[in-house]
């Protein structure tokens, strides 16, 4: 995977400014997507992104490509749409980890079941930011926010298990600390023929690390980059901590996509021969 030079980036995108904090990682993210689109080769025309609504969601103003800002959690239902109304599309999904895992929790669970074509792309922050820091499905037991200001009392979701046991047929995790390893993860997501889903860890420095001893953007990257095991090592047996968790694709299997199997069904209700 190549990073590619700022000026070839510059061209997909329509500001350069973003309402996001300073020491956000959102906007490594977006750049990762760019040159995820770009080492691909892909025809803009053809790249289309829906996001709902949080922090994340943003990101559909500042890419230049078919765009859609929709409502919080119905990203995946309004994207399962557009590929479908044109195949050809290639489509990305943006979600918040509180817009994927509790609005649009639902949406999730039928999106990786039937195998849609999309690839879904988890900013998980481990709080809702957009409104202030309220605890979210992925926070984890015992941190603290807005809402939980004495430890939170819940367990947090594994967004990646999560997708897997519904029936996503890719699944990987990266972090923006691992700049072109996270590049690459989204780029076989993107490649990858049915449901999948990369879930990145993203930083909010104002609403999660200010509360959760991370203030500090660049020590929340470092953090980042401990907390990453490596899945290979994982799986042969590596101990985590329970703060850590394994990188890179954590499932990946080759199933009937959905467009396909309805296609196949429309072509028996019309009557045309195969
Ligand atoms: C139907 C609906 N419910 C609630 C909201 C309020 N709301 C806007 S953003 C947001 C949280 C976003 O959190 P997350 O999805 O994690 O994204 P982040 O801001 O952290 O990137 C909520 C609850 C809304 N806009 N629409
Ligand atoms: S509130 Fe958090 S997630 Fe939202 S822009 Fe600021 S740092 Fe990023
Ligand atoms: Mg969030």
């Amino acid at each position: 995977m190549t990073r590619h030079a700022t000026v070839e980036i510059r061209e997909h995108l329509r500001s350069a400014k973003t309402l996001w904090c300073p020491g956000c990682t959102n906007g490594i993210v977006t750049r990762a997507m760019i040159d995820a689109y770009l080492s691909l080769g892909l025809d803009p025309e053809k790249v289309t992104v829906v996001a709902g609504i949080g922090c994340a969601g943003r990101i559909t103003a500042y890419l230049d490509y078919s765009t859609v800002h929709t409502a919080h959690g119905r990203a995946l239902a309004v994207a399962t749409g557009a590929k479908l109304a044109d195949p050809e599309l290639v489509v990305s999904v943006v979600m918040g980890d509180g817009d994927c895992a509790a609005i649009g929790g639902n949406h999730l669970i039928h999106a990786a079941r039937r195998n849609v074509d999309l690839t879904a792309i988890v900013f998980n922050n481990d709080i809702y930011g957009m409104t202030g820091g309220q605890a979210g499905p992925t926070t984890h037991e015992g941190d603290l926010s807005k809402t939980s200001p004495f430890g939170h009392p819940e367990p947090a979701f594994d967004i990646c298990e999560l997708a897997r046991a519904a029936g996503a047929t890719f699944v990987a995790r990266g972090t923006p600390y691992a700049y072109l390893k996270l590049v690459q993860l989204l780029a076989a997501g993107i490649v990858h023929k049915g449901f999948s889903l990369v879930e990145v860890m993203s930083n909010c420095p104002t609403y999660y690390g200010r509360f959760n001893r991370t203030p500090v953007p660049a020590e929340m990257l470092k953090l980042q980059q401990k907390q990453a095991v490596p899945v290979e090592k994982h799986k042969a047996g590596a101990p985590m901590t329970e703060e850590q968790f394994p990188v890179g694709v954590l499932h990946h299997v080759e199933r009937a996509e959905y467009l396909e199997a309805y296609e196949e069904v429309r072509r028996r209700a019309t009557g045309i021969k195969v």
